[in-house]
């Protein structure tokens, strides 16, 4: 996470403010500096009233106005509806994990996901943000500024990508016992790209295509994991926890708690309590090995 590299138009003009205003400020303060070692240097000389006025008043007045009037055409766009042509995501924030949801352009259906948001570069997104329990912070740095999510109120932010690549974001309002662990990824992908991976996301999930897999699937259906996950296409609709659908495709779990490998889904679904203390899922370390890696296995076919 790096404020000093802006991967879009709205992080591109928190950092020019932050520069004018370190350099404006450093300016300032060196001149000050200066006047301050003359004036002792040449004791009493200094005309008191002129620089009283002049320094005390009449420079802040201008330089404060100048800056007010240079950042209001600078600031990130503001735009209480989404502006034509924008993609409209919704992201809601859970103790400790990030719902995604998109419309399909093909059917207008809702297509929902968790903790890793993709963009198409170039193109603006307004990122509609909610929350289900308590106060969270919205915050990717290299693409826009903080933006708090606060339960009952739909907040936005704006943001045009402007170079590819996975941009890492944290919760950044401190939201209980695992708020450390509350990271989501952003990846920005050429426009074309993006569209094959938002219709490969709004298809349900295709029946497991081994034994192996199948073992998998039914052991989530008889442990119960879709009281809260839902896997579109093999288990009702749940909506308490990540939808799962197409889990396997995404880089990380557990939002941004451990990479999405096989050893890391059984350690997972196995050691939860260990891995992220007091998040609302279970340890299953009581299902044996084979149980555990069928379980794996199936939710990382589900791509
Ligand atoms: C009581 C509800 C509940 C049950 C039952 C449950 N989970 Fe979860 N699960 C959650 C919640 C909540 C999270 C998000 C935790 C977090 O990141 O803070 C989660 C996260 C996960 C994740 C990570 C998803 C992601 O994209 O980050 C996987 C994989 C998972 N669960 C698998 C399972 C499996 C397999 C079972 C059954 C053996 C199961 N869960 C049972 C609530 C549940
Ligand atoms: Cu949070």
């Amino acid at each position: 996470m790096n404020v000093f590299a802006p991967a879009s138009d709205a992080a591109r003009a928190i950092a020019d403010i932050s520069w004018v205003l370190v350099v404006g400020a450093f300016l300032i303060l060196s001149g000050v500096m200066a006047l301050l070692a003359y004036s002792l240097r040449d004791g009493g000389k200094v005309r008191t009233r002129l620089w009283l006025l002049g320094g005390g008043v009449i420079f802040p007045v201008v330089v404060l106005a100048a800056l007010y009037a240079w950042q209001l055409g600078h600031g990130p766009q503001w735009k209480p509806v989404p502006p034509p042509g924008a993609l409209v995501v919704h992201v809601t924030g859970h103790m400790w994990w990030w719902e995604v949801r998109y419309r399909d352009p093909a059917t207008g259906a809702d297509v929902i996901a968790a903790n890793e948001l993709r963009v198409p570069v170039g193109k603006p997104v307004y990122v509609a943000l909610e929350s289900r329990d308590v106060i969270h912070s919205f915050w990717v740095p290299e693409l826009a500024g903080k933006m708090d999510m606060v339960p009952g109120r739909l907040q936005h932010l704006l943001f045009t990508a402007r170079r590819a690549g996975a941009y890492r974001g944290q919760c950044a309002e401190f939201c209980g016992e695992q708020h450390a662990r509350m990271a989501m990824h952003v990846v920005a992908l050429d426009p074309a790209s993006f569209d094959a991976w938002l219709s490969a996301q709004a298809k349900p999930a295709s029946a497991p295509g081994a034994p192996m897999l199948a073992r998998g699937r039914d052991a989530f259906l008889q442990q119960r994991c879709d009281a809260c996950h839902a896997v579109r296409g093999q288990t009702a609709e749940s909506r308490f926890g990540p939808d799962l659908t197409h889990v396997g495709s995404r880089s990380h779990i557990a939002a941004g708690t451990l990479p999405n490998t096989p050893e890391a889904r059984r350690r997972w679904i196995a050691h939860v309590q260990q891995v992220k203390p007091g998040a609302r899922m279970p340890s299953y370390d009581r299902l044996d090995d084979a149980t555990l890696e069928a379980i794996a296995a199936w939710l990382g076919s589900l791509q």
